[in-house]
């Protein structure tokens, strides 16, 4: 069965899904899109085969020919179009952050449990990620004892004008904190924000910053959030262990060595890094689509990450630790 799959935000990776959907992947079609950017919808919609450019959101979730809906629009207008899906009993793969409140993410979540059953994939992406299920196998196997403390480095080369320093926190380091929980398998109790001295390079943004977790384990991450750093797009992961370390590799696939000196490739930008992980990730939800399930990152999950990227701003201003509390989990979830 080939998965009617409507777009909703034709940006930056909102396109790049589009370009996978109907060039990499298979059994899925991308058959209506839209954007509050028409003319920008209406070119996407005239480079496809049989895609037709919708004028709103709801207009594609409306459409009887959509069998699942995409939303790759602007965090804050993820609530309204997911909880429309789910509304409509569509499946919907949302991109990261579900939502940019814990309430927004909440009223997902209410809405899910009412329908039943679940329906909706958030677009965690380093789940999918060669290295980080390496890392998670690792840490899985025992090889290097209990995991005490991690480090992650999220380093992005520059960001658009539109980013705020809260940006850095709800929608860039909230990447590290699902990767966090997903390879610790542990919820987060508090959080802390630190503020280095700033790259001149960010203007007014407070970039970097060091956002710390405290696992309910006991466990630390440490992760920093650069989003200035000139030279590329360098996502760093490690953890330590009772007995041993382990460490992602660099992402290159060669390394040169001339005239005295080695050098690789860093990555341009998110696109290139995980372009294998985006692969995976939407294949694997065309699949369990077409089964009529779902399997990746759940509403839960994207909840449980708003609810520390919440604290996190709260750490932020504060300069002291935050509590992370959330609600009881629901049975959906299990
Ligand atoms: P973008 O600015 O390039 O594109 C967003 C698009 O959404 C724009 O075309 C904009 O006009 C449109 N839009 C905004 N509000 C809308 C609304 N209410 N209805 C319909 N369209 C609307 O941004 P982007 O980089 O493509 O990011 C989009 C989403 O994807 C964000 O949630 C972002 O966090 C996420 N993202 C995830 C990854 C990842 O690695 N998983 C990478 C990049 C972006
Ligand atoms: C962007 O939205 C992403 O999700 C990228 O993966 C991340 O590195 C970047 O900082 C975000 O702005």
């Amino acid at each position: 069965m080939t998965v009617r799959i409507g777009v909703i935000g034709t940006g930056m990776i909102g396109q790049d899904h589009i370009r996978r959907l109907t060039h990499v992947l298979a059994g899925g079609e991308v058959v209506a899109v839209t954007d509050t950017d028409a003319a920008r919808a209406k070119e996407v919609a005239g480079n496809l085969k049989a895609a037709k450019a919708c004028g709103t959101g709801q207009e594609v979730i409306d459409d009887p020919n959509v069998d699942a809906v995409l939303v790759t629009s602007w965090g804050p207008s993820h609530e309204e179009y997911v909880t429309a899906a789910i509304k409509a009993g569509k499946f919907v793969f949302c991109e990261k952050p579900l939502a940019t409140t814990e309430q927004a993410c909440l009223n997902i979540l209410e809405a899910e449990v009412a329908h039943g059953k679940r329906l909706v994939q958030v677009g965690f992406m380093r789940r999918y990620d060669h290295a980080y299920r390496a890392l998670k196998r690792t840490i899985e196997s025992g090889e290097i004892g209990a995991p005490l403390m991690m480090t992650s480095g999220h380093r992005n080369p520059s960001v658009p004008g539109h980013y705020t320093s809260d940006m850095a926190i709800v929608d860039t380091a909230v990447h590290d904190i699902d990767i966090a929980r997903w390879l610790l398998d542990d919820e987060i109790s508090e959080t802390l924000v630190i503020k280095p001295r700033q790259n001149a390079r960010g203007g007014e943004l407070h970039d970097p910053l060091m956002t710390i977790l405290r696992m309910r384990g006991g466990a630390l991450v440490n992760i920093e959030t650069s989003v200035n750093i000139e030279y590329g797009y360098d996502i760093r992961g490690e953890i330590v262990g009772e007995t041993g370390v382990a460490t992602i590799a660099e992402s290159n696939a060669v390394v040169v060595k001339t005239k005295g000196m080695f050098s690789g490739r860093v990555p341009e930008d998110w696109r290139e890094r995980f372009i294998r992980a985006y692969d995976v990730e939407l294949q694997e939800w065309l699949d369990a689509t077409s089964k009529g399930t779902v399997q990746g990152p759940s509403t839960w999950d994207g909840y449980a990450a708003t609810v520390a990227t919440d604290a996190g701003l709260v750490a932020l201003k504060s300069g002291a630790w935050a509590p992370v509390t959330m609600r009881d989990k629901p049975s959906l979830y299990a």
